[in-house]
């Protein structure tokens, strides 16, 4: 058994931050896949693992026990921890990392995988509601744009977890309904991720939460 498995799905964005980090670290790890359009996280048994009922979540196989975890940015700051990788530094980096991590979960993530989920998958692309949703990602995908003017990467020269956290759902830019053009800086900041040793697109790290029929990239 691989030392790491990932409770995930392809399509989930939030679940493809922690499978890319583990592809680009090396690590020894398995995806198991969870059947998240028939419902298999709101199932007591899943609640078992994680009383959030959501993906992703993170076991550690340790010599001292299991260690399972939930929350995308806390898995990706204790597998930075763990192998070494894609961490901050020092303490100004720390915090850089911290600060744009909320921020994603808040912001960015947040309000782009519920406009995607409501267009993409429920097709309720007239709502009003979806339409709040794709001007407030359009709002995060302008500061973020703005911010990697001049840079490489979020944080440092050098690409770390709240790169890996960011870039979650950006990879699919017709399901999220945005056009790379108007967001050069982070079209070619994509570009760079996509570029990494060990890189793969979702559908190449994690099985479909889809029934068979219906699965989509
Ligand atoms: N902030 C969480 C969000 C996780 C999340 O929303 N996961 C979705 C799939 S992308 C989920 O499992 N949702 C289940 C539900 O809301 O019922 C993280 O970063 O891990």
């Amino acid at each position: 058994m691989a030392r790491f498995i990932l409770d995930c799905f392809l399509e989930s964005g939030n679940a493809y931050k922690t499978a890319l980090m583990l592809e680009l670290s090396g690590a020894d790890w398995e995806a198991r896949r969870v059947a998240f359009f028939t419902g298999q996280t709101r199932s007591p048994e899943f609640r078992e693992m994680n009383i959030m009922g959501e993906v992703p979540v993170l076991t550690d196989h340790r010599p001292d026990g299991d260690l399972v975890l939930s929350q995308s940015g806390a898995i990706l700051d204790y597998l930075a921890a763990t192998l070494g990788q894609f961490g901050p530094t020092n303490d100004s980096e720390r915090g850089e990392i911290l600060r744009w991590l909320l921020w994603d979960n808040h912001k960015l993530t947040s309000y782009t995988a519920t406009y995607r989920f409501m267009s993409f998958f429920q097709k309720k692309t007239d709502d009003p509601v979806t339409q709040f949703f794709h001007a407030r990602a359009e709002n995060a995908w302008k500061v973020l744009d703005a911010h990697l003017a001049g840079r490489d990467f979020v944080v440092a020269d050098r690409p770390t977890i709240a790169d890996l956290s960011l870039c979650g759902y950006l990879f699919w830019p017709d399901q999220i309904g945005m056009d790379p053009d108007t967001y050069p800086n982070l079209k070619a900041w994509l570009g760079r991720i996509a570029a990494l040793p060990r890189y793969k697109r979702p559908e190449d790290l994690m099985p479909s939460g889809m029934e068979p029929a219906k699965a989509t990239a």
